[in-house]
């Protein structure tokens, strides 16, 4: 893994409807990521903040996509500002900001690799397009996007499809919509849930899908939903589901990419510090980070 890292906030909260994650890089910063990782001996250039678009007054509101036109603008600026981090040949690594984040930087990640793997850490699988959300909120539809799937607005940023269905590792699943479960059976995409790590445990599950990956993709990258942690453990989520993963599982599961050094780029997104207690979930975001990036117990 580089040392040469840029670290990019995007205070994204179009991507769904409450208020506060806009605020999740501010609050991540605040828990001291920058000191904490130089202190690993990573030389950290700030990339400032991704100017989040706004949707334009009048425009027609779709029920199925919120915010569509803004989401895809500001899309188009972090693919275009993740890419020149890339190009200067430094790590990227990117604060949310709502999980839509992740149309512009997975189409930034794709278009540097043969074959882009991913590990999405979540609650949920966020394989919805506009005719299966529940909500239209388009932070669950990233995944989707990024294989091709959904509005052209969205599936147009960047070339060509960014992800194959078999290059994708889902861990902590436990919330998935009916529309979902048919997208993951459909495609055959690993998703290994809560119920394949209480059974199997968190270092089996991250043992086959770092083997899983490393055997098939030349660049892999960790995107990290903090609602895919217990709501106990990182309550300041905008979409929390009780069962999730722990924050000693969490550190073992980044612990273990640290070891494995194969991450290419990452996100920490959908920190809310106004549902947050104390900075919680923010800490715990930092926290991970450490570990991902080589920090030991002793
Ligand atoms: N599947 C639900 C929906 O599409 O509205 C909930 C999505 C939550 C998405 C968060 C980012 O992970
Ligand atoms: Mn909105
Ligand atoms: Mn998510
Ligand atoms: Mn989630």
């Amino acid at each position: 893994m580089k040392n040469e890292m840029t670290i990019v906030s995007v205070p994204m909260d179009l991507g769904q409807a409450r208020r506060g994650v806009d605020m999740g890089p501010s609050a991540v910063r605040y828990a001291g990521v920058f000191e904490r990782l130089e202190a690993l001996g990573y030389n950290i250039k700030d990339g400032g903040d991704v100017a989040v678009a706004t949707e334009k007054a009048g425009m027609k509101q779709e029920a199925a996509l919120k915010d569509l036109e803004a989401v895809a603008e500001t899309s188009q600026r972090i693919e275009q500002q993740v890419t020149e981090i890339h190009e200067a040949g430094r790590f990227p690594l990117v604060l949310g900001g709502d999980h839509s984040i992740s149309i512009g930087t997975l189409a930034a990640h794709a278009a540097q690799a043969e074959n882009l793997g991913v590990i999405w850490y979540d609650a949920h699988v966020d394989l919805n397009t506009g005719e299966t959300s529940p909500s239209g909120n388009i932070h669950g539809m990233p995944l989707a996007v990024a294989l091709g799937y959904g509005d052209k607005k969205l599936t147009s940023i960047g070339s060509g499809p960014k992800l194959k269905p078999e290059n994708i590792v889902i861990v902590g699943a436990r919330a998935l919509d009916e529309g979902e479960k048919a997208f993951v059976q459909e495609h055959n995409i690993c998703v290994y849930t809560m119920h394949d790590i209480d059974r199997r445990g968190m270092s089996t599950v991250m043992e086959e899908a770092i083997n899983y990956l490393r055997s098939r993709c030349d660049q892999v990258h960790l995107s990290l939903d903090l609602d895919g942690l217990d709501p106990q453990d990182a309550p300041g989520v905008g979409t929390p589901v009780v069962g999730g993963v722990s924050y000693r599982e969490s550190h073992l599961a980044m612990e273990m990419l640290a070891e494995a050094e194969m991450i290419t780029s990452a996100e920490f997104v959908e920190v809310n510090p106004i549902l947050d207690e104390r900075n919680k979930t923010a800490e715990a975001a930092a926290a991970l980070m450490g570990s991902l990036f080589g920090e030991k117990l002793k």
